[in-house]
C-alpha cells in the first residue's frame, strides 16, 4: 500500500472540496499508518505555502464519540489557512459539507518538549478563549472509520477564537453553547471535554511527544468539542458562547 498516495487522494479532496470514498474500504492501514498518511497529506499544505499554528484534539467528548460511532482520542494539525476572525464570512463553496461544535482554544506561552502533568500545564498556556471548530469530513456523507478520520487529520478545516482569558479563568465546568441564527442547537458544559479540559491538553502534549509534532510557543491548541456538532447552510450566523468568556461567530454565506 502507498501512503503518499493515499494522503494526496484526501488531500486533493480537501483541495477541491470534493468527497472521496473512505479509504479504509480499499485499503487496510493501521492507527500508526494513519498518522503517516495525515503527516504526508498535510506536507503537501505547507508545499502549498500554509503553515502550522497549533493542534486539534477529537473525540475528548461523548458526545462527539456516539455522533460519530468512534471511542478513541484522535489529534490533527491546524495551518493559518484554517484560521478566521471572530465574524468572519465562511464561504461554503470551500467546504464539502461542514458542520460546527463549540470548543475551547489554548494559545500556548512556551515550547512544550515533554508529556505535561495536570499540575504544570498552567505554567505553558498564555490563554483561553472560546472558539469554534469547524469539522469537513473529505468523506461521503461524514462516515468513516477511526483509521480514515486520522488519516483525514481529524476533519480540521476552519477555526476561530474569541477574546483571550487568563488560564487562571477556572474552565472545569462551564456551560457551552452552539447557536445557528440564534436558535439553540445544542449545550453542554466544559466538563464534557474528558472531565476536565486541562486534561485534553495533557493529553496533546502526550501526544505531541509521541507523533514528534512539538507544541511550541504562539501555538493553537483546541480541546475539544463539548457536544455534538451542527451542518452549516448557507445564511447561517453560528455563534458558540462560553460561560463567562463571551461568543464568537462566523457567517456562513
Ligand atoms: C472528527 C473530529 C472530532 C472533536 O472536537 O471531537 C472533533 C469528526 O467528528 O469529524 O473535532
Ligand atoms: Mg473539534
Amino acid at each position: 500500500m502507498n501512503l503518499t498516495k493515499l494522503a494526496e487522494t484526501i488531500d486533493a479532496a480537501a483541495l477541491n472540496a470534493k468527497p472521496i470514498k473512505q479509504l479504509s474500504k480499499k485499503n487496510k492501514f493501521s492507527e500508526k499508518e494513519a498518522y503517516e498518511i495525515q503527516a504526508l497529506s498535510i506536507k503537501n499544505r505547507y508545499e502549498r505555502g500554509e503553515k502550522l499554528i497549533g493542534l486539534k484534539m477529537g473525540f475528548t467528548s461523548k458526545a462527539k464519540m456516539e455522533q460519530m460511532g468512534v471511542h478513541d482520542l484522535i489529534w490533527g494539525r491546524l495551518t493559518d489557512a484554517m484560521l478566521y476572525n471572530d465574524g468572519d464570512k465562511l464561504p461554503l463553496n470551500k467546504f464539502i459539507h461542514p458542520r460546527a461544535e463549540p470548543e475551547l482554544c489554548f494559545w500556548i506561552k512556551k515550547d512544550i518538549t515533554k508529556k505535561l502533568t495536570l499540575k504544570e500545564a498552567p505554567d505553558y498556556v498564555e490563554a483561553v478563549a472560546p472558539a469554534i471548530e469547524i469539522i469537513d469530513s473529505r468523506y461521503q456523507k461524514f462516515k468513516f472509520s477511526l483509521e480514515d478520520v486520522i488519516a483525514d487529520n481529524c476533519s480540521s478545516a476552519a477555526f476561530v477564537f474569541g477574546k483571550w482569558y487568563r488560564p487562571s479563568f477556572d474552565i472545569k465546568d462551564l456551560n457551552i453553547s452552539l447557536h445557528i441564527n440564534k436558535k439553540l442547537a445544542h449545550e453542554g458544559s466544559s466538563k464534557a471535554i474528558l472531565g476536565n479540559p486541562w486534561k485534553s491538553f495533557v493529553d496533546a502534549t502526550r501526544l505531541a511527544k509521541k507523533y514528534k509534532e512539538p507544541i511550541k510557543k504562539g501555538m493553537y491548541i483546541m480541546l475539544g468539542a463539548a457536544t455534538p456538532a451542527v451542518y452549516l447552510e448557507k445564511g447561517n450566523k453560528v455563534t458558540a458562547t462560553v460561560e463567562g468568556m463571551g461568543s464568537v461567530s462566523l457567517k456562513v454565506k
